[in-house]
């Protein structure tokens, strides 16, 4: 397969005002008739021929202005020659939606029709310059059974509907906005909607429904009031109101992804949708509103003004998830989401950031897009328009946004013009801050400091590691909120940022008193490893003293990971190792005692380090990560916790078993309940079955009976088969539950993981066709670290197995499992060349997709 350049970019030679689609639909086939007004583009080389992408495309009739055409194919890809100026070129293509496992493009799910377009799924639906750069006013017509398919839906607004006395019926559909084909959407199924109007800003009402299946409805309140909160926010936040009268979301059992941002008609995977306390988690809650704020705010950054092309995804998606991002700390608290926000940047986007699919937020190349659909691109592309945030301030970045929308509104856009755009707007030169966009690698920091008269001198030092295709970095801007503490007089410095902008710099901090500390990167102002020797003295009080609750939790997550990261490769000395754990245990002590915590907060300072983030860490240099190694220090330190900590976890245990449903400490207690409880198994497992076994008797909620059937699940006795018949039969009617039996099980610290995972796999439930049900199993099994790094090799075969089954059915997700095996070159020698045979054993089976061929490829150069 080619690969496609960035550089490469040209505009394309033809204008596409309009576009009328007219849909025969039908399960196994349907007919699509498209009609595209095109005209020569002024701003492009003119050229004779207008090419059409396709893929597994047959064109039944192609016409220029109502007459046959000249046409011939290019592989997929269909050539029409145009001889004038402006011409009306009409296309019929059948296809096959019942066929169609890759999930883009038209397909059938649950008797259901739909679509995903984005990146390039409409050239399975017709011939069309399928880029985002090309925008076309869309009208639409839907014609089908009445019985199989009573809602028809498509972007924009209804404007025509009727019944042709024979079973079928139809509708028409424009939208106002021209979009690029990759959010075009169509929905026809037998839907119900949850229906609330919001009224704008500006006055005017907006119809909201949520459709859903019938047996679905009473789990949408959660996802309208979410859509709800998210209309205001923006209004509020970012000065953005929506711009149709209708608003439409579709909750689809069968996505590839979360969900889709068509304009006026977002498709769900229903994971995303629906939630009741019975059946979802606080943290499906909140992943729920989540994904709905993402998708809603998507209508401008993102749609209203969009990408010139893939190379640019970051613009609408790293932007997006800044803004999803600072929408759920305002709606659930500042400290705790930005906890997990750099956990989740930590564990998924660091591993990427030093492996062999490293790339920069904005790609140079790539032979499949799918593959960029990325944490880099995402999260660190949030992260990167964070540290612009944090060097302006709140108001001058919303000058910058201002400016932004203003000034790119109706046009397909680049990075360089956001960037462009704060520049003006906020008033910052961000010349040498572009590196960030076209540098991969994670940037170290190294910190050492000085106590010179009354001041601090604090020396930072950066380095930009090489990565594929990059072998020589520049020094970035790099922000960061530092406050110099005082451990002697217990007194807290005042905070302020500095930006490190050479390879090495030194800054002068005033000092608050004797023995100081100093608290670096609060709040994560930027997404970089910092390195330094701080005492452990110095982490215990920055665990338990430092104002910035951030910074709290990031002193003891260093605390632990230097510790674990020790016994891991054997390096401290005994008394070390003993003080090290007495340091960790005391945090943890003071965490548990301290009554100004609440416990959303207290539940994140008593979570440890992941051990995919204690791989990247001890994997520096030259070492090599020992995932044996990790997960006996990590369980080892989680007992002795467990041990020391007995009293105290049962007491946390115990009042936050007292707490109800519908507590506004609820959710914090749901949370602390099970964490202790994972410590309490750790130490004591026959304490902690009966525990646990209690609290899924009790449980009027998911939270806690998943968390007590969490723990069951890793623990060997007659509580854990129980629960898990009991909550199978509870919930086999509900997919997303059952998923949840199947996560449960694949996630678990069993000795017998590898035996369960094959057992479920020939479960009559699941199946390979549902990519839900795919990473239900498959997938928490690739994140299970002690399952998936089984010494002997096993853990490997199964995923790469899973990678050669899956990848004729759906190629994306099954390209999504090849990282895990990647990351070979940083593990310990054994293991490394076990994952590397594996993907050598994919990649000699040949015939792969292109999805997959490029992951493997890139895997093992
Ligand atoms: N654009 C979607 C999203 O990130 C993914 N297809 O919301
Ligand atoms: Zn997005």
């Amino acid at each position: 397969p080619p690969v496609i350049r960035r550089e490469d970019y040209q505009p394309f030679p033809w204008l596409v005002p309009t576009t009328q689609l007219d849909f025969r639909l039908g399960l196994e086939a349907t007919t699509v008739t498209a009609t595209l007004q095109v005209e020569r583009n002024p701003a492009a080389a003119a050229s004779r021929e207008l090419c059409l992408n396709g893929d597994s495309l047959t064109a039944q009739s192609v016409t220029v202005d109502g007459a046959p055409a000249e046409w011939r194919m290019d592989g997929p890809d269909l050539i029409v020659t145009l001889p004038g100026e402006a011409h009306s070129v009409t296309i019929v293509t059948r296809i096959d939606p019942s066929a169609n496992t890759q999930l883009m493009g038209l397909y059938a799910s649950n008797g259901m029709l739909c679509t995903q377009c984005e990146s390039e799924g409409f050239r399975r639906i017709t011939f069309f310059p399928d880029r985002p750069d090309v925008l076309s006013t869309y009208a639409v017509r839907m014609e089908g059974d009445a019985n199989l398919f009573p809602i028809l839906l498509c972007n924009g607004n209804r404007t025509n509907a009727g019944e042709n006395g024979d079973g079928t019926h139809w509708a028409e559909w424009h939208d106002p906005w021209p979009k690029p084909s990759y959010l075009f959407a169509l929905v026809a199924g037998d839907l119900v909607a949850n229906s609330k109007p919001f009224v704008t800003v500006s006055g005017r009402e907006v119809e909201c429904n949520v459709w859903v299946r019938a047996e679905d409805l009473t789990r949408t309140d959660h996802a309208l009031e979410s859509l709800h909160r998210s209309m205001k926010w923006d209004e509020d936040v970012f000065g953005r109101e929506y711009d149709l009268d209708l608003y439409n979301i579709v909750a689809v059992s069968d996505f590839n992804m979360g969900a889709m941002e068509n304009k006026g008609l977002n498709v769900f995977n229903t994971k995303y949708v629906l939630a009741d306390p019975d059946t979802a988690t606080d943290a499906d809650f909140d992943a729920v509103e989540g994904v709905i704020a993402h998708e809603y705010f998507h209508n401008w950054s993102g749609n209203r003004i969009t990408c010139r092309d893939w190379f640019q995804l970051s613009l609408k998606e790293g932007f997006t998830v800044l803004r999803d991002q600072l929408f759920s700390q305002d709606m659930r608290g500042e400290a705790v989401k930005r906890i997990e926000d750099v956990r989740i940047l930590r564990a998924a986007q660091f591993p990427e950031d030093s492996g062999p699919l490293a790339h920069p937020i904005r790609p140079d190349s790539y032979r499949e897009i799918s593959n960029f659909y990325t944490a880099t691109v995402y999260n660190k592309g949030a992260e990167v328009i964070r540290m612009m945030r944090s060097m302006v301030g709140v108001e001058r970045f919303r000058a910058g946004t201002d400016l932004y929308f203003d000034r790119h509104d109706g046009e397909a856009a680049t990075c360089e013009d956001f960037i462009k755009a704060i520049e003006d707007g906020a008033g910052i030169d961000l010349a040498q801050f572009r590196r960030w966009y076209s540098q991969a690698g994670t940037p170290r920091v190294t910190v050492s400091q000085a106590v010179e008269g009354d001041t601090l001198k604090l020396t930072l030092k950066q380095t930009v590691p090489v990565t594929p295709g990059q072998p020589d970095k520049l020094p970035m801007p790099i922000p960061l909120r530092v406050a110099v503490h005082s451990r002697g007089q217990g007194a807290l410095g005042e905070e302020q940022l500095i930006v490190l902008t050479d390879e090495e710099q030194s800054f002068s901090l005033p000092l608050t008193g004797p023995d100081p500390v100093v608290s670096i990167n609060r709040g994560f102002t930027a997404p970089v490893v910092i390195e330094r020797a701080l005492q452990r003295e110095d982490l215990v009080f920055l665990a338990a003293h430092d104002d910035d609750p951030f910074a709290r939790s990031e002193a003891l997550q260093e605390l632990a990971v230097s510790h674990l990261v020790g016994t891991a490769s054997g390096s401290l000395a005994a008394g070390e190792q003993a003080a090290g754990e007495a340091a960790i245990i005391g945090a943890f002590r003071s965490s548990l005692a301290d009554n100004a915590l609440d416990d959303a907060m207290r539940g994140e300072l008593m979570v440890l380090p992941s051990e995919t983030y204690l791989f990247e860490v001890m994997a520096t240099g030259d070492r090599k990560a020992d995932p044996g190694a990790i997960h006996t220090a990590r369980e080892g330190l989680k007992a002795a916790i467990g041990t020391a900590l007995a009293d105290e976890l049962n007491a946390l245990h115990a009042r936050a078993s007292a707490v109800t449903l519908d507590d506004p400490a609820g959710r914090g207690a749901r949370k602390v309940k099970t964490i202790a409880l994972g410590l309490i198994a750790a130490a004591d497992p026959a304490r902690a079955a009966h525990l646990a076994a209690a609290q899924y008797d009790a449980a009027d909620n998911m939270t806690d009976r998943q968390g007590a059937l969490m723990v069951l699940c890793g623990l060997d006795g007659p509580e854990r088969e129980a629960k898990l018949a009991d909550f199978y039969a509870r919930y086999r009617d509900n997919a997303l539950v059952v998923d949840k039996w199947f996560t449960l099980q694949a996630l678990s610290l069993h000795p017998d993981v590898i035996a369960h995972v094959r057992q479920l796999a020939e479960h009559p439930d699941f199946t390979m066709k549902n990519p839900n049900r795919v990473r239900s199993l498959h997938m928490a099994f690739a994140g299970n670290p002690k399952g998936f790094h089984k010494a002997d090799g096993e853990g490997y075969r199964m995923v790469a197995d899973v990678i050669l089954a899956l990848d004729p059915i759906n190629p994306q997700t099954a390209a999504r499992f090849v990282p895990a095996l990647g990351r070979w070159r940083r593990i310990e020698p054994g293991r490394a060349a076990l994952m590397k045979g594996e993907l050598e054993r994919i990649m000699a089976a040949g015939n792969l997709s292109r999805d997959t061929f490029e992951q493997v490829s890139r895997s093992l150069e």
